[in-house]
């Protein structure tokens, strides 16, 4: 007899109580969601484990975890070669994902400046100015435009130089250069290195695992201070540098007497157009004649958090909560362009009779509807998919239930803001975060970032950690699906420094500051590395970053590009942990190298942890190991009298 299916309480897949109540009418609904499948699909064990090698047709091979060196594949691949190859195909594809996205940012600012796209504008021309200046091009007495195509012409380079160092890497700190420079890992341009790297983990190619993980760092940093860095930087001359703004987050946000439009994916030009067309007269008469109170327009994911940061436009939730919004039958119309689009809400969307779209060239789904975004005309898109979305809400036939959750914060905290935020206009400068860090209020900084997964309770360990790290006084920096989790649970409002411990909470409180900071979407990585650049660069800290009181963590990561961003934080010098799961196979040389190996030669290392409180010890530890390192260890015990001390200061002031 089967054993009958034992059904998973939706409190223990998710903490966030709006996917919880829709997992419920899923159900109810006959609906199958990829919680469902997440428990049918047990993840085969030797992939987990990295174990196995499908690189030519001698193979598929398959080691044993449990006994790595017993064996080797046909071609005589040693485990190490094969969960390095492995590894550095992920990198690959991760770069490939963001300097991809980044390509196509740097493409539309190109129409721009040739006159071919109209629609979008160079907004932010002080971004423009910082951004050519740190690049020693010229700007003094010369036109927007022609900053603007030397601008260009310089980031190209990210992509497609040959020889040389990529452009950006005038930003990295002199010492965490002279590192790379050291191993030979500075990125030379995104495509080569990308190619490199595929080419090189080909059956029979290069099968040295140190020398394999030179390439698997110099393709990473083409992400992080190349493709994504480019990403952010042209995304805000575009769009507007974020800076603080109130949000609402959760299915709350979803309005039942409204033609709800949800954005998801990851390229902020669609929701940009989207803006425009939602706010469009005739359109909104058509939904007022439709019996509409207005049309909501909600992101999620990274495209939601890139408008979040800059507009303050709602967030219905982030990755594990996709098919779950669909689930309320309130979404009139669903969009997707790239990255993280989950090919079953097609079919969820078609459940409950939502218009469901694939808006980009390069991002198709069978069967569903494809209108496509064209920048020189982006309005035509949007627009007929704001008439859809206004027909399906006249027709709607489903009944509705929208969980009622809002949570509230302050996101949109850049690097630049933050500099601005600690030392006022005036004296604007990392120096404030610094003298807190050294004389002990803030122990150190950690960035919170990345995916959900279904394989661990959503939320759930992104939430933990940061509290545990908020409490004991690490200012969190936070992006991606990561800050959705802490929004809904309420810790970026400034209240949330309540949560934090004495000396953080003083830092927050006079600032005006959560002690969670949303800094964007994933390619905004790229913003934790320039805040941790300003932080060597601003003294008193180290010389180089690998010396600095940080660390990250992705808990609850899901995909490659989160073990790109992983290993250009790492090559870059952090302590970086991921959660619940590692491609990698234990006991091997490969893993002793990126857990301990990398950090002896100069840059960061790897860390990995099932639990949120154990990846809080480890990053608690090597922030406190830094500390002492720095000779300021025992700063802290003085905390009292140096508030004081402050005090006094501020009083004569
Ligand atoms: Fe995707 Fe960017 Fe991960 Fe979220 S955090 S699940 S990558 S949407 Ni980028
Ligand atoms: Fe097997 Fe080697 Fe082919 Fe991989 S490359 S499948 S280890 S024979």
């Amino acid at each position: 007899m089967a054993k009958p299916k034992q059904i998973i309480r939706p409190e223990d897949i998710t903490i966030c109580e709006s996917t919880q109540q829709m997992i419920s009418k899923a159900r109810r609904d006959g609906v199958e969601l990829f919680f469902d499948r997440a428990e049918e699909l047990k993840p085969c064990p030797i992939g987990a484990d990295s174990a196995c090698c499908k690189h030519c047709s001698m193979g598929p091979c398959r080691m044993n975890p449990t006994d790595p060196y017993k064996r080797v594949g046909v071609c005589g691949a040693s485990i190490d070669t094969i969960a390095t190859r492995n590894f550095g195909r992920m990198v690959a594809a991760g770069t490939a994902a963001h300097t991809d996205h980044g390509m196509a940012m740097l493409e539309l600012f190109r129409g721009v400046i040739e006159g071919t796209i109209t629609d979008f504008q160079i907004k932010d021309h002080l971004k423009l100015g910082e951004v050519a200046a740190s690049l020693d091009i010229e700007t003094d007495g010369r036109e927007i435009k022609e900053i603007a195509a030397d601008v260009y012409r310089e980031l190209e380079k990210t992509y497609t130089q040959v020889e040389g160092e990529i452009p950006l890497v005038k930003r990295v700190p002199a010492k965490t250069l002279e590192t790379w420079r050291r191993e030979g890992i500075v990125p030379r341009g995104a495509m080569r290195e990308i190619m490199e790297m595929m080419h090189r983990t080909a059956i029979g190619v290069d099968q040295d695992y140190e020398n394999l993980t030179k390439q698997i760092s110099r393709t990473a940093l083409a992400d992080g201070w190349g493709g994504s860095m480019v990403s952010t930087d042209i995304s805000d001359i575009l769009f507007g540098t974020p800076s603080p703004v109130e949000i609402t987050v959760d299915m709350g946000v979803l309005k039942e007497d409204q033609v709800n439009i949800i954005v998801h994916g990851h390229e902020p030009n669609l929701l940009e157009a989207m803006m425009v067309s939602t706010a469009a007269p005739s359109l909104q008469q058509m939904a007022a004649e439709a019996g509409a109170k207005g049309i909501n327009l909600v992101g999620m994911c990274c495209s939601g958090l890139e408008v979040l940061s800059r507009h303050g436009i709602p967030h219905a939730g982030n990755f594990s909560s996709t098919e779950a919004a669909l689930v309320t039958g309130a979404v009139d119309a669903m969009t997707v362009d790239i990255q993280c689009i989950k090919q079953d809400l097609h079919k969820v969307a078609g459940c409950y009779d939502t218009v469901f779209v694939t808006t980009n060239y390069r991002a198709k789904i069978e069967g569903a509807q494809h209108i496509e975004l064209d920048e020189h005309d982006p309005l035509k898109c949007t627009d007929e998919i704001v008439i859809k979305a206004i027909s399906r809400f006249k027709n709607r036939s489903h009944p509705i239930e929208i969980p009622r959750r809002v949570g509230r914060g302050v996101h949109g905290f850049s690097h630049e803001y933050i500099k601005y935020m600690l030392g006022g206009s005036f004296r604007g400068g990392y120096e404030p975060l610094n003298d807190n860090i050294i004389n002990g209020r803030i122990r150190g900084v950690a960035g919170v970032v990345g995916c959900t997964n279904p394989r661990s309770k959503q939320d759930f360990s992104h939430v933990e950690l940061v509290k545990e790290l908020i409490k004991n006084d690490v200012l969190v920096v936070q992006t991606g699906c990561s800050q959705v989790a802490l929004a809904k649970a309420g810790l970026t409002t400034p209240g949330a420094a309540a949560l934090a411990g004495a000396g953080l909470a003083e830092v927050c409180e006079t600032v005006g500051i959560p002690p969670v900071l949303g800094l964007g979407s994933c390619v905004d990585n790229s913003r934790i590395l320039m805040a941790v650049a300003e932080m060597v660069k601003t003294g008193g800290l180290g010389e180089s970053i690998a010396d600095l009181p940080v660390a990250g963590c992705a808990p609850e990561w899901m995909s490659e590009k989160a073990i790109a961003i992983g290993q250009y934080f790492v090559a870059s010098g952090v302590f970086t942990v991921f959660g619940h799961t590692f491609p990698i196979t234990r006991e091997t040389k490969f893993e002793k190298l990126l857990f301990e190996g990398l950090a002896s030669k100069g840059l960061g290392s790897w860390g990995f942890a099932d639990d949120p409180y154990e990846m809080a010890r480890l990053m608690l530890a090597h922030i406190d190991k830094k500390r002492q390192a720095l000779g300021i260890d025992t700063a802290r015990e003085r905390v009292l009298v140096d508030m004081d001390a402050r005090r006094g200061l501020a009083a004569n002031e």
